[in-house]
């Protein structure tokens, strides 16, 4: 097996004395954001883990090898690379079969991550249910992922583009623990609050903390997703938002967008016709949930 794996060195040692790693997906990177951002987030993810104090597993397939902490070379690949496949759970097996440079998401990134035993994990937003899922079936395997892996999740909730009251309820529905840090509201993504309400909220980093290490205790093979607003500065509102997302989703349909294509295509229409202000905000909430997990990673294991 350890042919198909490769861990850096610095992430090896980080594992064997315990320390506190966060991993990071490279979808974001390679079907998230436009080059140069993607770069630019990529390392500044990395760089705001680290200067908590934790140690940074960006992880995605080069060459169909699985890598635990992608170098900056392999980050370059990822982001300039327009053949880079976007891999989840149900296909990760053949690009590595196929030996291709792939992208993990959220739900393949923690099912490696946890093989791996790092438990957190911060990324922008989860995907879930997507509207009209009732007719679509369109429901990410980040959902069941999560329900699978027992990772701590960082994250400003799922994607604005997403049916957000559904993925809210489906989250509920697998037994995902819904913990807000400074908010009682599950955030939007680009905008800060939706109206559905966590279900706890913790003020204090060393309150998730000790949370988090009672959870350890009940061994639950669950996660639990802990929910960061998009920084104020950066933040959108709900109706401007909307209004670019029914824009966005009628160019889908009418260009007969699907499955796996459907989010990276929704959220590139979004950032043109936003003038890259959902751009800018995503970029900024990313950073801002790689720092606060190094934080929570740090006083974890401390
Ligand atoms: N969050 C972002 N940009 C993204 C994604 C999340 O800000 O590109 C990616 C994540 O990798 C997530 C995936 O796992 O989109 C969900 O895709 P789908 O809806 O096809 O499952
Ligand atoms: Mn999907």
């Amino acid at each position: 097996m350890n042919y198909l794996f490769e861990v850096s060195r610095s992430i090896k040692k980080a594992i064997d004395l315990k320390k506190p790693i966060v991993a990071l997906e490279s979808t974001l990177i390679s079907h998230g954001l436009p080059y140069p951002e993607n770069i630019k987030v990529a390392k500044e993810s990395i760089n705001a883990v680290q200067d908590n104090g934790s140690i940074a597993a960006t992880i995605g397939i080069i060459n169909g090898k699985i890598k635990i902490g992608l170098s900056n070379e392999d980050i370059e690949i990822l982001a300039k690379d327009k053949n880079v496949q976007k891999v989840s759970n149900h296909n990760i097996n053949l690009s590595i079969y196929n030996k291709k440079n792939a992208a993990t998401t959220v739900a393949s990134t923690i099912a490696i991550a946890s093989m791996f035993n790092i438990k957190f994990f911060a990324t922008g937003g989860i995907g879930g249910v997507h509207l009209n899922a009732e007719k679509t079936y369109d429901v990410s395997a980040d959902l069941y992922s999560l329900a699978e892996n027992a990772n701590y999740v960082i994250c400003s909730g799922a994607k604005s583009i997403l049916d957000l009251d559904k993925t809210y309820e489906f989250l509920e529905t697998l037994g995902i623990t819904r913990i807000g840090y400074k908010t009682n509201n599950m955030p939007g993504f680009w905008y800060p609050e939706t109206l559905n309400l966590v279900d706890n909220n913790f003020d204090k980093i060393s309150e998730i903390c000790s949370f988090l290490k009672m959870n350890e205790q009940l061994k639950q093979k669950k996660s639990i997703l802990i929910f960061n607003k998009v920084p104020n500065e950066n933040a959108l509102s709900k109706e401007k938002v909307s209004q670019w997302i029914d824009m966005a989703i009628i160019k889908a349909e009418k260009n007969k967008i699907v499955g796996k294509e459907l989010t990276p295509f929704l959220i590139k229409e979004i950032n043109e016709s936003s003038d890259n202000q959902t751009l800018n905000a995503n970029v900024s909430l990313i950073i801002n949930n790689a720092d606060l997990a190094g934080k929570i990673a740090k006083d974890f294991y401390s």
